[in-house]
């Protein structure tokens, strides 16, 4: 568990809850986008960008920094949302979400955005390149350190097992990767209401049997994460993944654990309720706040 002092910790969380809010709102404002997805992940997202991440976003591409790639880039909305946040670049440009020439495509683009380190989109392509990077590090003396959060949906792909053995074969322990393990991807099974099997069964055994080394951890409790990826970074000889047990739609209640929020755009009294259970009313657009009245 890492010592991260009550002060930062509640200003880590209420963070979560605003970016939560701009995945929200962008995706209402755009008519379309992923909601389940960005949602799980958005405590870990500011893990990495508010805390642990060694990066300066005034100079993005600052060759030291640490990489990290959002293997399941369908949740871009919420790492657009954290780089807004952190000072990458404007916090209104998230409101062109999704609109042609905008920065924030629906897809993370690299040639495009600061603070994207890698382009993705097609799900199971985040670790090789990742690899990639930890290979470089290590070839060129460098000690930053490389991180990959994917999906559980996503490991159904093959070229994340493929990535996953190469990656031990290189023993690469400055490789970190993170698996937002919801249970749910984008379909359910009518047989199993609001539910289907979990994508990917024991993660944990699966990654150990590709020589990798494992942890454990609520990925909403964001001081437990923290301590997670420090002791993943401690751990020498073996790249680590992180399983981070998530609910998929996290922080609004009628949209956590069920899949048909996987991309749905919520209507203006879905995203009033949602804004105020998030406790964000204030981020409320006008049309909204008049459109509610
Ligand atoms: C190769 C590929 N196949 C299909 C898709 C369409 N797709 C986008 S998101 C998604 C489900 C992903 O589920 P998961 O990885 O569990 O992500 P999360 O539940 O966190 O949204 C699918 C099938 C895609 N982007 N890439």
């Amino acid at each position: 568990m890492s010592d991260l002092s009550p002060q930062l910790l509640s200003d880590l969380k209420e963070l979560a809850a605003r970016v939560r809010a701009r995945v929200l709102i962008a995706v209402h404002h755009a008519k379309g986008g992923h909601i389940g997805g960005p949602l799980s992940c958005a405590d870990m997202l500011v893990a990495f960008y508010f805390h642990i991440l060694n990066i300066d976003p005034t100079n993005p591409d600052w060759e030291d920094r640490d990489r990290f790639i959002l293997s399941k880039g369908h949740s871009t909305i919420a790492l657009y949302a954290v780089l807004a946040e952190r000072g990458f670049f404007p916090i209104e440009e998230l409101l062109t979400f999704d609109a042609i020439d905008s920065r924030m495509q629906g897809h993370p683009d690299m040639t495009k955005t600061p603070g994207i380190d890698m382009s993705s989109g097609s799900l199971g392509q985040g670790i090789s390149p990742g690899i990639g990077m930890a290979i470089g590090a290590r070839m060129l003396g460098k000690d930053f350190h490389t991180y990959v959060l994917m999906g559980d949906g996503e490991s159904q792909e093959g070229q994340v097992w493929e990535a996953a053995f190469v990656a031990a074969r290189y023993s690469l322990d400055n490789l970190t990767a993170i698996l937002d393990y919801n249970g749910l991807q984008q379909f359910g099974w009518q047989e199993s209401g609001m539910h289907m099997l979990t994508p990917i069964e024991h993660p944990a055994k699966k990654w150990q049997a590709f020589g990798w080394n494992t942890i454990e951890v609520d990925g909403h409790d964001i001081a437990a994460f923290i301590g997670a990826v420090e002791q993943a970074k401690a751990h020498k000889g073996q790249p680590t993944v992180i399983i981070a047990h998530t609910v998929k739609g996290k922080g609004v209640s009628f949209m956590e654990d069920d899949y048909l929020w996987h991309a749905q755009v919520p209507t203006e009294e879905q995203l009033s309720a949602a804004l105020t259970e998030l406790g964000e009313e204030k981020l409320a657009p006008e049309y909204l706040i008049g459109g509610a009245q």
